[in-house]
């Protein structure tokens, strides 16, 4: 949930990728570090088993100041996505304002993703996360492998859903931008309509959006 701190002038987001293991959760964050400008990220904290399988979460904070004063943070975590982290991912979860569903688009991977998503929207239940109110978004990783389902079958699965759905390969750097600014404005839309957020820091969608990701300042678009 996000956290108002008037007196400090300073709010915090929080966001979360979720999804079955090795769908390239940690290699998004990693490719968002590489892609923000530096003045607006903080340290990319990986936390890995020895085989590059995350253990507890990764973490990156990324922030801007307000025109009106306010600083701004957003945290970036990830959940690990094997299966017996169960409860780790449940907590990881806790008080998200917007959850990316990184799905792995591999078609041998159907059944996992399925699982995850299952594994989500339970998860989300006992933390009282209700997925009609909390902002869901999906992103089909690995579009640069071969044996991966057809962009026709993605496009069925968007219209579908109600989620939107962004295809990406994370370890190119492609989509994620995309993926994490469609979060980022329906995370903002939805705190703005629960608690007039624009109006309370004097902030708009866009110079939300503008400063994290750098649009318009030369920045990576
Ligand atoms: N070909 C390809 N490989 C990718 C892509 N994204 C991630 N990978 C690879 O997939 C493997 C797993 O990536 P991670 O980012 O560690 O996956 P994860 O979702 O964090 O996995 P857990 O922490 O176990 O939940 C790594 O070898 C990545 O390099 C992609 O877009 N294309
Ligand atoms: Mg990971």
């Amino acid at each position: 949930m996000v956290q108002i701190n008037l007196e400090h002038r300073e709010i915090t987001l929080k966001i979360v990728y979720y999804g079955p293991a090795l769908s390239g959760k940690t290699t998004n964050l990693q490719a968002v570090h590489e892609l923000m400008k530096k003045e607006a990220r903080g340290r990319l904290m990986v936390l890995d088993t020895a085989n590059d399988r995350t253990l507890f979460f990764d973490l990156m904070p990324v922030f801007f100041k307000s025109r009106s004063g306010f600083t701004v943070k957003v945290k970036l975590f990830t959940v690990p996505g094997q299966v017996m982290h169960n409860s780790t991912r449940r907590i990881v979860l806790q008080g998200a304002d917007g959850v990316a569903f990184i799905a792995d688009s591999q078609l041998d991977q159907t059944k996992n993703n399925n699982d995850s998503w299952r594994d989500l929207l339970e998860n989300m239940k006992i933390n009282g996360l209700d997925p009609e109110r909390i902002p869901v978004v999906i992103q089909f990783n690995k579009r640069d492998l071969e044996k991966v389902r057809s962009d026709e079958e993605l496009d069925a699965v968007s219209k579908r859903g109600g989620e939107p759905v962004y295809k990406a390969s994370a370890i190119r750097g492609e989509g994620v931008l995309e993926t994490l600014e469609g979060l980022l404005r329906l995370s903002w839309r939805n705190l703005d309509n629960l608690y007039k957020l624009g109006e309370k820091l004097d902030l708009e969608e866009d110079e939300f959006i503008n400063n994290l990701l750098h649009k318009g300042s030369g920045g990576e678009s």
